[in-house]
């Protein structure tokens, strides 16, 4: 998940592993899993409840143990995928071409509507950014996007993401290797959801992205496309690079220095934690401005095939 109101000055706080165990409404349990991408601290919109349609907050931090316990899980059927040759041989990474369903949940009258034209340079900036186009420090996951199609509705509760179970059940498309983008105006600059609850919830997956966010849009400092590649980071199983803050393990991803916080702006040479290496602001997993985002690492593109190979092949 990406805030895109609040910058928050509490996130570390929030991030050493506490749970916000919101009650759920409407059908959002988090007794399980949580079904929204987790982890972030900027878990409180502005406008309260009503941002989320009435639903309110349905996500909270990942806990270590949860993390711990999800590390553990993907692990084993890793191994038991391996032993029936079903993943990418020692030293190969999974690659695919992923199928992208963009659905555009306009007002009554119109509002929130892209172009095609945005469309097409949303997918040209996901496929930019998982081939490591912006950094010669940039992992190429290997994975590309093509778009699968697109729809568009007038309907003001799902606008503004109200009933986002609802209407992601009626909308979604493809199977599990597809990535459904629903544009949406609410307190968030986008909400995920990772590939380990794709089993327990697949009529809900995929990711809700600002609409004015993508390349084109008028969310200043957010409008180059990269809230979509930040989202389908954690759609891929990525945590932020502040995940777990100031821990060796944090993110579970070694070449991420470990933050203990989110960066907001680009903080040129922000260390946040005595660990080793600056703070990964460039990284698309943290919460800098698009214009600082650069790479995901060749760690994060380990994951990423990992995660793939567990959930989504
Ligand atoms: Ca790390
Ligand atoms: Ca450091
Ligand atoms: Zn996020």
């Amino acid at each position: 998940m990406r805030s895109f109101l609040t910058r928050p000055p509490a996130v570390a706080v929030l991030l050493a592993g506490t749970a916000l165990a919101f009650s759920p409404l409407g059908g959002q349990a988090t007794a399980q899993l949580p079904v929204d991408q987790v982890g972030n601290p900027c878990l409180t919109p502005a406008d309260g409840p009503a941002a989320r349609g009435g639903f309110g907050a349905d996500h909270r931090d990942l806990s270590a143990a949860e993390q711990q316990s999800i590390e553990a899980r993907t692990a084993q059927i890793l191994k038991a995928k391996a032993a029936r040759g079903l993943a990418p041989q020692a030293g190969k990474l999974a690659a695919a071409s992923v199928p992208v369903y963009i659905h555009v949940m306009r007002s009554s009258t119109g509002a929130g509507d892209v172009t095609a034209t945005q469309i097409n340079q949303q997918i040209a900036e996901l496929n930019q950014d998982f081939a490591g186009g912006e950094s010669s420090a940039a992992a190429n996951t290997g994975f590309t996007f093509y778009l699968a199609g697109t729809d568009r509705f007038n309907n003001n509760t799902w606008h503004r993401d109200g009933q986002s179970t609802t209407y992601r059940s009626q909308t979604r498309k493809g199977g599990k290797n597809a990535l459904n983008i629903w544009l949406v105006d609410f307190s968030y600059l986008g909400i995920a959801t990772f590939p380990w609850d794709y089993q327990s919830s697949p009529t809900i997956d995929g990711i809700r992205v600002q609409y004015s966010s993508l390349p084109g849009g008028s969310a200043t400092n957010f409008n180059l496309g990269k809230t979509a590649s930040h989202e389908a980071g954690h759609w891929f199983g990525l945590y932020h690079t502040f995940q777990g803050g100031c821990t060796s393990t944090n993110d579970s991803v070694s070449d991420t220095p470990a933050q203990s916080s989110a960066s907001s702006g680009c903080p040129t040479g922000r260390n946040s934690c005595s660990l080793p290496g600056l703070d990964p602001i460039h990284n698309y997993m943290d919460y800098s401005y698009d214009s600082c985002y650069n790479q995901f690492t060749p760690g994060q593109s380990t994951r990423i095939s990992n995660m793939w190979t567990a959930y989504r092949a």
